[in-house]
């Protein structure tokens, strides 16, 4: 079967962002594909963090997908850190890599700004190359992510057919490996509506993690009322009625656009139920029906973390199934690469 692979950063709460731009997207795939989910730890490390969370955040973000609706009957779930060949890809992939292909990913510079690029981890500048070993490692065919990730994809594509070119073909043949390529070349799915989920104070920045207000997003735990409170307070504009893509009016159109996803409602029956509707009318609508979406997702939350060693187990067998898949490719490269391999 075809291969999915996708992840999230325990770096923090998940928010709506990465539920509407990936999380909630993986489920469906599920039926299609062999999907894998990673809890992309190590990434986690690429900017200043609590060592005191990042277990918890893991198993948290771990225990979230499951709630969202990932089935572990049909995919496989697990820690990057705990499949060490993602680490050994990246190395190998490294040496392939541009150091001008990393300089122009925009997500470096912005995370960058606050510290300036001369202060920011080296592994932040990598991190694109850990990305593409995450999705390379599985030989995955897709990738659903929010837009955000659009260009790291780009790079992950460019960088499997650099290596292909490089190492794969007859080149690898008469090193004894079989020939043709090593790696797929993968393709983003970006979903038509949330792939770009923005603040709730600022209508033109993405909704994210690492944002100092909480105010700014909606956490998959955030419990009713203070997701009624968040609503209430988001910010919006003095025009009159409702609509989708004003460039004038961000916020109204990300508002609308949520409400779009969690009622299951189409963009035009959005409109025609709240085009003529003030913000005190339609904010409580929006609280309201995102409170129903998530109520579901929370029960279940709790009781996957309620049951000792559930979660542990789950993990580990993802593990297991993810090094089946990942120790061979890099033996694979390892040897297009002309490494010395001992039987
Ligand atoms: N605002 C967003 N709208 C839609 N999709 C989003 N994603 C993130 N923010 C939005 C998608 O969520 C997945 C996991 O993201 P990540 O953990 O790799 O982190 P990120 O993209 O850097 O976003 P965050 O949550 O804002 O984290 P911080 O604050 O740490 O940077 C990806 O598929 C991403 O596209």
């Amino acid at each position: 079967r075809e291969r999915v692979v996708s992840g999230v950063q325990p770096t923090g709460s998940i928010h709506l962002g990465n539920y509407l731009g990936a999380i909630k997207n993986w489920v469906a795939l599920q039926d299609t594909y062999e999907t894998l989910f990673i809890v992309v730890d190590d990434h986690a490390t690429t900017q200043p963090y609590d060592p005191q969370q990042l277990r918890k955040a893991t198993r948290d973000t771990a225990a979230l997908y499951l709630a969202c609706g990932v089935d572990i009957s049909k995919s496989s779930v697990f820690v990057q850190s705990h499949v060490p060949a993602h680490m050994e890809l990246m190395w190998l992939l490294s040496s392939s890599t541009p150091i001008g292909w990393l300089q122009k990913m925009t997500q470096f510079k912005e995370k960058s700004r606050k510290e300036g690029a001369e202060n920011a981890a080296v592994s932040l500048f990598t991190y694109p190359v850990l990305m593409a070993s995450d999705i390379l490692l599985y030989q995955a065919e897709y990738v659903p992510v929010g837009e955000d990730q659009k260009q790291h994809l780009e790079l992950t594509r460019d960088l499997a057919q650099r290596v292909n070119h490089l190492y794969g073909g007859r080149k690898w043949k008469k090193l004894g490996g079989r020939g043709g390529s090593l790696f797929k070349i993968p393709e983003p799915l970006i979903p038509p509506v949330g792939a770009r989920v923005m603040s709730l104070t600022d209508g033109l920045s993405k909704m994210s993690k690492s944002a100092p207000s909480d105010q700014s997003r909606i956490n998959l735990l955030d419990s009713k009322d203070l997701i009624a409170d968040k609503i209430k307070r988001c910010k919006t504009d003095s025009f009159a009625g409702l609509e989708f893509d004003n460039a004038e009016r961000p916020e109204c159109n990300n508002l609308l656009s949520v409400y779009q996803i969690v009622s299951g409602k189409t963009k035009e029956e959005v409109m025609e139920e709240c085009k003529d509707m003030s913000w005190g009318t339609f904010k409580p609508l929006l609280a309201d029906a995102l409170i129903e979406h998530l109520s579901p997702v929370q029960v279940r939350y709790q009781e996957i973390t309620a049951e000792t060693g559930y979660l542990d187990k789950v993990l580990s067998e993802g593990a297991d199934r993810a090094t089946e898949i990942a120790v061979p490719t890099v033996r694979n490269l390892r040897q297009a690469m002309g490494f010395l391999i001992l039987d």
